[in-house]
């Protein structure tokens, strides 16, 4: 068996591979593992609605049945989104969950994989993963860091949380040759806010310029991805101080509990939303939403230079 074997493509989106048509892959951890029902379902469709609004295809990845599925229907939207006995994927988990059967949700590094595998190069997602705080005691480093350093997608991300120590997530990326871009700015968003006080290394102005610095990269051979931060829209910006406490309280939760492994982030993530209520979650929303149309963008001025 090859690779394509393993991958489940549904009809539409290997029609829009075929013909050129722009396509933006998209994860379901984010569903899964990051929102609650039935308000992830509610998302699912309306990001994928963002996508076709711009002119592309969606494609939702997920581990169902034994396959890499790109482009999920109603009903496994609506399984991934109930996340009764989901898994989370993350490379390390790939070939295990694809033999035993066992469905899975996919992260930031598995939905690049599979992307990759399809031949799909965007990629919206709401935050990466990324070096933890205290990771010099923990070693605790999303494997998205790594997927990063050799899958060839452009990920438009709003930046990353700080449960990360984002200037050590910076500095791995740049240790692995990732370009980190601002769309629009000079500041690394912090997933909630705006800014971080950390600066990308390139602000660049529009799509077209990220299509070019894609295919300049890429034709190159300098395999890897490409993060492009794109920031919250501002009304949905939330204050540093309202965020900062919540984080810093779900650190202590996780570290009382004893939360490990590759339950951390979930864990963070559900603490953190219980903490702030609804405000979080409306901007988690938004922010989401801002970089799939963002990413559409990209891909569709990326299909018209490739
Ligand atoms: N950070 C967020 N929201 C998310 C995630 C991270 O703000 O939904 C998810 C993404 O799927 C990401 C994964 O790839 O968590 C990282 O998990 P880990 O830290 O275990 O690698
Ligand atoms: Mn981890």
């Amino acid at each position: 068996m090859n690779y394509q074997d393993y991958l489940s493509i549904t009809p539409e989106i290997k029609q829009a591979l075929e013909n050129g048509t722009p396509i933006v892959a998209l994860e379901s951890t984010i569903l899964s593992h990051g929102m609650p029902y039935p308000e992830n379902l509610d998302f699912a469709h309306k990001v994928e609605e963002v996508v076709r609004g711009q002119g592309a295809i969606p494609a939702t990845t997920a581990i169902i049945g034994g396959k890499l599925k790109v482009g999920l229907n109603a009903d496994e939207l609506e399984i991934m989104c109930r996340a009764d006995n989901v898994a989370k994927a993350s490379r390390r988990d790939v070939a295990v969950y694809l033999s035993t059967g066992q469905t899975a949700a996919t992260t930031v590094a598995t939905t690049m994989l599979i992307a990759s595998l399809a031949g799909i190069r965007v990629f919206a997602t709401g935050g990466i993963g990324g070096v933890h705080r205290g990771a010099q005691e923990t070693m605790d480093i999303s494997a998205d860091l790594q997927e990063f350093a050799h899958t060839n997608v452009c990920v438009v991300s709003a930046g990353c949380k700080s449960i990360l120590d984002i200037g050590l997530t910076l500095e791995y990326l740049e240790t692995f040759g990732v370009p980190v871009l601002g769309y629009q700015t000079d500041q690394f968003p912090a997933f909630y806010c705006e800014t971080s006080g950390y600066g990308v290394d390139y602000k660049v102005k529009d799509a077209d310029e990220v299509a070019r610095i894609m295919k300049t990269k890429w034709d190159l051979g300098l395999n890897g991805g490409i993060l492009l931060g794109n920031p919250i829209p501002h009304e949905w910006s939330m204050d540093h101080s309202v965020i900062d406490k919540a984080i810093d309280k779900a650190l202590e939760m996780a570290k009382e509990k004893g939360i490990r492994g590759k339950a951390t982030t979930p864990f963070l993530l559900a603490t953190i939303k219980d903490l702030t209520g609804g405000d979080s979650f409306a901007s988690n929303i938004q922010l989401a939403l801002n970089n799939a149309k963002v990413a559409s963008l990209v891909v569709v001025a990326y299909s018209k230079i490739r």
